[in-house]
Formats: structure tokens, C-alpha cells, sequence
């Protein structure tokens, strides 16, 4: 039987319909783990809320943006500056954060005025910034603040402002899943087609889901630019407001992550009948793969060879120092979802490394069915794990690195098992040629740091230089 129940879930058994074992030669349409439904009770879920998927994921990217939270003061300081996306513009994102820091009066009497109040202020304070995102919270939506009526009379005092509402609070789905959908769809439905951009190529694409983790939008510009491809909107890497609402006028959609951002790539093809073509911007071979692919769709395929000849000639000898060195290493992915499918086979290919667990907070069906067909047998595949369950799978399969995020990458490092951040990266950007170089350092680095090993030495008792030198 494929689905697992594992030891520290005996008082939960619904939770071995969430995880997966692959067997060699076995049908996968019939052992799906479940998905994207709400979290067992009984589970300490690493998930987050709707709107969080909404604010930190998507919006909190843009470079030239406010973000005004509507809520009490922890909604913003949870969803700011945990996650590294710089900009080319100092990074103002990165810099502040606002919030309408609702209190108990706000509550019981309203927190319209509150949040008008706010919304001049930030504008007020911030006069070169002309384009603001107002989130509803929990307590807000509860209330019942109309958000859309108050940036409605905000934008009639203020002409030369533009404001989008993003009505999305936490409890809105079971995950943050939730709150990207919320965004996509409100975003094209209100924003895009209401800006002409300037075309300068005969060649325009928007590309969809890169939010410029620690450079990666920025590292694959590079190759846009040496293609001659122009990018229209990025959703929403280094991007601007006012790029996404020119991203109807783009001929091509190039989506990496389809978990939060493929909703809009369909909705832009269904709207105005722009193709939507899928990549994955990690590993070498895969981001062959997706310059072959789009260049293939411009007509300017020996344009793509050349690039990735003069990448491969630059970068594949980095890479083959590392597999060398990494060959055979067993890894873990416990992140959101599309970076195990991403990752799993690249990492393979490129680099000898086997992933033999992976876990997703909030993928659904379709992203199992991606990494369970690109996933080795002998793996575990997990919806929504929980840290009782990670130390079990670290057991059972031994990995000898984790890439994960911060929090769970405490609790490994206590284990002595090198932990590589898979959210915000160790030293990005990870995409591209350049990039997946990057990663192979930093996880080579991880592994071969001796610190993990001295770490876990006592040296109660013993004589060490270290003891010498204290006496
Ligand atoms: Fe897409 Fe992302 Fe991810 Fe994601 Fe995320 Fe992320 Fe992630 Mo952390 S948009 S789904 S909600 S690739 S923040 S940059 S790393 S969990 S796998």
C-alpha cells in the first residue's frame, strides 16, 4: 500500500491519506496524496493564511507600491521582509511596511476613517509613490469594511493616484494557495488593459511567476535582453504597477511558477488570447529547454543556441566541479509546492543529487502529479507535513541535506543536518545557468561545512585545545 501512515500519526490516520511512498512500476493515477483540502485537526500545520499568499508572495514584490495592510499591527510585521526580493530601484519594498494597526475601538466602531486616514498619510509621506495595494485582514473582513469605497473616494481627491484592492483575508481558503488566486484574477478583472505600454521589440512577453528571489528576475533579464525579447510585465519580480496592467499587449505568457501565478496566464489567454507557455527556470537542462521553447515560438532559434552555448561554455564546468563532489547526495524539499517539481529531476540531472522526501504546504493535485512523475521510487511525497513527521521521514531516509524554510531549518540544524533556506536561498539567485551554480555551492558548502560536525561534539570530559586554552 503506497500511502503511509507513519508512527507519530497513529492518533491521526487521515493523515496517511496525505503521504505517498513510490513504488517502481506502480499505476500513480490511483495514489494521489490528497491536497489543498483543509488541514487535519491534530496537525501543527506550517501553512499560511489567504491573505499572506496575496500580500507576501505576490504583491509586497512590486517596486514602486504600497502595501497597506488593513489589520491589527502583527498582519503586516508577519508578512514583511521574510522573504529576499530586491529591486532595482534600492529596494523599496524591502524598506517599509504599513499598516492601518487596528485597535479594539476600530473594531467595534468601524475602521473606514481609520484606513482613509492611513492611505493619505502613506501618500503623504511617500509623495514620489502614486500606486498603493489596500488589503482587507481577518478582523476587517469580519467588520465588513468597505476597502473599495474608501480607495473609490481616496482616488477622486487624488487624481494622480492609483489603488488596488485586494480583498482576500486569511481565513478566506486553507492555505495560502488561496490568496494568489484571489490576486491573479481580481488583478486582470480590474487593472490589466487600463495602461498602453511602449513596444520597443518586435518580439514582447510577460513573464509570469518569478518574484526575483534574491535576484533571479534580474539574472534572467540578461538573457531577454541579449535575445532581444522585451518584457512587457514581470508578475511580479522586480516588477511595477502600472507594467502589470500593460500585460494584455504582450504576445507571449512565459509561466515559471504555475502554482500562484497560472491563473492569470489562463485568464489572459481566455481574455485576449495571449498563448501561455510553461518553463522551469532551474537547472541547466530545463532552462535550455525553456529558451529552446521560446525562442522557438519568435522564429529565433540560433539566437537561443548561442546563448545557451556561451552559458554552458561559461557556467558547466562550475556546475561539473560541484556534481563531481555532490554525486549521490540524498536531499530533501520541504517548501510550498511547485519547487519540488522544479527541483527534483534538475537536481537529479544536473547534479547526481536524489531527493527522497519532499513535502508541499499548499501545492495541489496537478503539482503531485508533476513531482510524483518526475520524483524517483523509494521518495516520499507530502501534503502539508508537520514537523513530527519530517523528523520520522529523516529516519527512514537519511538525507544528508534539507532545503527548506527557516524555521524548519532551525530544527534540522539541531539534528546536525545541513539546511540549505528553499524559499529565500542561502546566497542567490538560484534560476538560470548562473544561478543553479549558486545552489550547487551553497548546498556543496552546507554539506562540507565542519562547523555541523564540531557543533555536535560534547566535549564535557574531554581534553580539547579548546579546554586547554580556557585553563
Ligand atoms: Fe511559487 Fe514562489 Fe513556490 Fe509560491 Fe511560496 Fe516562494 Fe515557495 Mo516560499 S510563488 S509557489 S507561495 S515558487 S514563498 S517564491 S518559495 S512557498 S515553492
Amino acid at each position: 500500500m503506497p500511502m503511509v501512515l507513519l508512527e507519530c500519526d497513529k492518533v491521526i490516520p487521515e493523515r496517511s491519506k496525505h503521504i505517498y511512498l513510490k513504488v517502481e512500476g506502480e499505476d500513480q493515477r490511483d495514489f494521489l496524496p490528497i491536497s489543498n483540502a483543509a488541514t487535519i485537526p491534530g496537525t501543527l500545520s506550517e501553512r499560511g493564511c489567504a491573505f499572506c499568499g496575496a500580500k507576501l508572495v505576490i504583491g509586497g514584490v512590486l517596486k514602486d507600491t504600497i502595501q497597506m495592510i488593513h489589520g491589527p499591527i502583527g498582519c503586516a510585521y508577519d508578512t514583511w521582509h521574510t522573504k529576499r526580493y530586491p529591486t532595482d530601484n534600492g529596494h523599496f519594498n524591502m524598506k517599509y511596511v504599513w499598516s492601518t494597526d487596528m485597535k479594539e475601538s476600530h473594531i467595534v466602531f468601524g475602521g473606514e476613517k481609520r484606513l482613509e486616514k492611513s492611505i493619505n498619510e502613506a501618500f503623504d509621506e511617500m509623495p514620489d509613490i502614486k500606486r498603493m495595494f489596500v488589503y482587507t485582514t481577518c478582523p476587517t473582513a469580519l467588520i465588513g469594511d468597505d476597502i473599495k469605497a474608501v480607495a473609490k473616494k481616496v482616488m477622486s481627491e487624488r487624481p494622480d493616484v492609483d489603488i488596488f484592492c485586494c480583498e482576500c483575508p486569511g481565513f478566506a481558503g486553507v492555505s495560502q494557495s488561496k490568496g494568489h488566486h484571489v490576486l491573479n484574477i481580481n488583478w486582470i478583472n480590474e487593472k490589466v488593459g487600463t495602461v498602453e505600454p511602449e513596444i520597443t521589440s518586435e518580439y514582447t512577453m510577460n513573464f509570469i511567476g518569478d518574484f526575483n528571489i534574491q535576484g533571479d528576475t534580474q539574472l534572467l533579464d540578461q538573457y531577454w535582453k541579449r535575445l532581444g525579447i522585451q518584457v512587457v510585465a514581470h508578475f511580479t519580480g522586480n516588477g511595477t504597477y502600472d507594467d502589470l496592467r500593460a500585460m494584455h499587449k504582450a504576445q507571449l505568457n512565459v509561466v515559471n511558477c504555475a502554482r500562484s501565478s497560472g491563473y492569470i496566464a489562463n485568464e489572459l489567454k481566455k481574455q485576449y488570447g495571449i498563448p501561455r507557455l510553461d518553463i522551469d527556470s532551474w537547472g541547466f537542462s530545463y532552462m535550455a529547454e525553456g529558451i529552446r521553447k521560446i525562442c522557438s515560438f519568435f522564429g529565433i532559434e540560433e539566437r537561443g543556441e548561442k546563448l545557451i552555448a556561451e552559458e554552458y561554455a561559461k557556467w558547466k564546468p562550475q556546475l561539473d566541479w560541484y556534481k563531481e563532489r555532490l554525486q549521490g547526495t540524498k536531499m530533501a524539499i520541504w517548501t510550498g509546492g511547485p519547487r519540488l517539481w522544479h527541483w527534483t529531476k534538475s537536481v537529479e540531472d544536473d547534479l547526481g543529487v536524489q531527493v527522497v522526501a519532499m513535502s508541499s504546504k499548499f501545492g495541489h493535485q496537478e503539482d503531485f502529479e508533476k513531482v510524483i512523475a518526475r520524483g524517483g521510487a523509494g521518495t516520499y511525497y507530502i501534503d502539508d507535513g508537520n514537523e513530527l513527521e519530517f523528523f520520522e521521514i529523516i529516519d527512514l531516509v537519511k538525507p544528508e541535506v534539507i532545503f527548506t524554510g527557516p524555521r524548519v531549518g532551525e530544527l534540522v540544524k539541531k539534528l546536525h543536518i545541513p539546511y540549505v533556506n528553499g524559499h529565500g536561498y542561502h546566497n542567490g539567485p538560484y534560476m538560470g545557468f548562473e544561478g543553479f551554480v549558486n545552489l550547487a555551492r551553497d548546498m556543496y558548502n552546507a554539506k562540507a561545512n565542519p562547523l555541523l560536525k564540531l557543533a555536535a561534539t560534547d566535549i564535557r570530559g574531554a581534553k580539547s585545545a579548546l579546554k586547554e586554552a580556557a585553563e
